[in-house]
């Protein structure tokens, strides 16, 4: 018999539900996006198995001839939200893109990681057996056209790709570039569903919407897009998301009788292992976002900072650092671990990626510390967002001192991690 909890996340994920995929909640997201999929079929997984795998086999239905699985997917056209298919106007399947209109950039890759929790805890080999290769197109557009020329290290050419939107961590970037005149007038829809005040600023939508305006305008070629594009940093949440999602490629390769694959996906981990030390910033002793162009660090500990233990990646020093910045936060919040450092500027505890505490990315960030033998902060980390949810409902981030919910109601994320990770039947059933 479920619990209230486990009833409600059972309920959120069934209400928010379109038939065979999930958006992430009601009105403010009417769309499919990429990694939030991702994150729902694992609470699929705990009541409908099938249905989980539905989830996967949808998103990567919307995949474009070159291998980008792209970030929204836009079945049909819905007024409610900004920017929609009008605005991003990406190429049909005969000119190279996907079945359905779609936004033109990707998102953090934590797919492959979860076909292999899936399988690993129980699943369908003959289900995620036909998700590998779409996957490994997915992983090679990634390496291909994402590194720009000249550099060794995957890069974002929108904080939209990072799924880590208005962060402080993009400040290098936006702050060398210019909003472009000619962008078209444009009205806001998410400061509608949900507090402005918690939302990206007017001057970051011009710069996200300019990015946009040079993807159409080189017919999204992604190539020119990564080396010619407004905005270019390297993220240590999609490093080091990729760096593990192509360690557990490799492990679903051998698993499926791929080994024909291995070798070109071993090249792309060292190249990663290689690269990690770009990111790392010598002077905050953290791994940190960084503009390609410039070399510029952003100057504070965001929570993609602790996904090196998830990538098992980074120096014992590198990790003690990181280990001694996560323990410094503790000490400044009420619950672990914020999105944005609360010693560093720009520091606000409501506004999205400022420093709310996002489900999601705590989740993975939890379990790497665990797997590397961190229990102690794991287990905070993990008893936290419990709290969270059981204070304030499924809400799509939380403010680290407080605890109160923030923006969206009802989150699909939010409830699949419920039930994948926090409720006392998934640890019941974990243990
Ligand atoms: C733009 C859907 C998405 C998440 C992102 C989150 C937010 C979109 C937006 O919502 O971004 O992609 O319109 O603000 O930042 O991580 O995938 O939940």
């Amino acid at each position: 018999m479920p619990s209230n909890l486990d009833q409600q996340a059972i309920d959120i994920l069934r209400s928010n539900d379109r038939g065979g995929y999930t958006v992430p909640t009601a009105r403010l997201y009417p769309y499919q996006w990429n990694w939030d999929s991702a994150f729902v079929a694992l609470g699929f997984a705990t009541f409908d198995l099938n249905r989980a795998w539905r989830e996967l086999e949808l998103l990567l239905d919307g995949q474009w001839c070159n291998g980008l699985l792209p970030h929204i997917l836009f079945r049909q056209n819905d007024p409610d939200y900004f920017p929609g298919p009008s605005v991003w106007c990406t190429p049909n399947q005969q000119n190279g893109g996907g079945k359905f209109p779609s936004g033109g950039i990707s998102q953090p890759p934590v797919l492959a990681s979860i076909v292999r929790m899936l399988i690993e805890s129980g699943g369908d080999d003959s289900r995620g057996k036909a998700l590998f290769e779409p996957m490994l197109k997915w992983h090679r557009w990634y390496h291909r056209d994402r590194t720009p020329d000249g550099f060794d290290i995957v890069a974002s050419v929108h904080p939209w790709e990072t799924g880590r939107d208005n962060c402080p961590d993009w400040e290098p970037g936006l702050s060398r570039m210019a909003v472009d005149s000619d962008i078209e007038a444009y009205v806001r829809r998410d400061t509608v569903h949900s507090d402005p005040s918690q939302r990206p600023s007017k001057e970051q939508y011009d710069k996200y919407v300019t990015m946009i305006k040079f993807g159409r305008d080189v017919g999204w070629d992604q190539r020119r897009l990564t080396n010619e594009g407004p905005f270019l940093m390297a993220d240590p949440g999609i490093h080091f998301i990729l760096l593990r999602a192509d360690r557990d490629l490799l492990a679903l390769a051998k698993r499926f009788g791929r080994e024909d694959c291995a070798s070109e996906i071993q090249g792309w981990i060292a190249a990663a292992e290689g690269a990690t030390n770009t990111l790392w910033n010598p002077e905050l002793e953290a791994f940190c976002a960084r503009d390609v162009r410039s070399g510029a660090f952003s100057c504070g500990f965001s929570s993609a900072s602790a996904l090196c233990f998830w990538a098992d990646a980074g120096t014992d020093d590198q990790r003690a650092a990181t280990l001694e910045h996560m323990r410094r936060i503790q000490a400044k919040v009420t619950y672990m671990l914020p999105s944005w450092d609360p010693d560093a500027a720009m520091f606000e505890p409501q506004r999205y990626w400022c420093g709310p505490v996002w489900p999601q990315m705590n989740h993975i960030i939890s379990r790497g510390l665990a797997e590397q033998g961190e229990h102690d902060l794991a287990n905070r980390i993990r008893d936290d967002l419990t709290a969270l949810i059981t204070k304030s409902g499924f809400r799509e981030c939380f403010d680290p001192l407080t605890g109160e919910g923030c923006i969206g109601k009802d989150f699909s994320w939010t409830a699949a991690m419920w039930l994948a990770w926090l409720s006392p039947r998934a640890k019941t059933e974990a243990a």
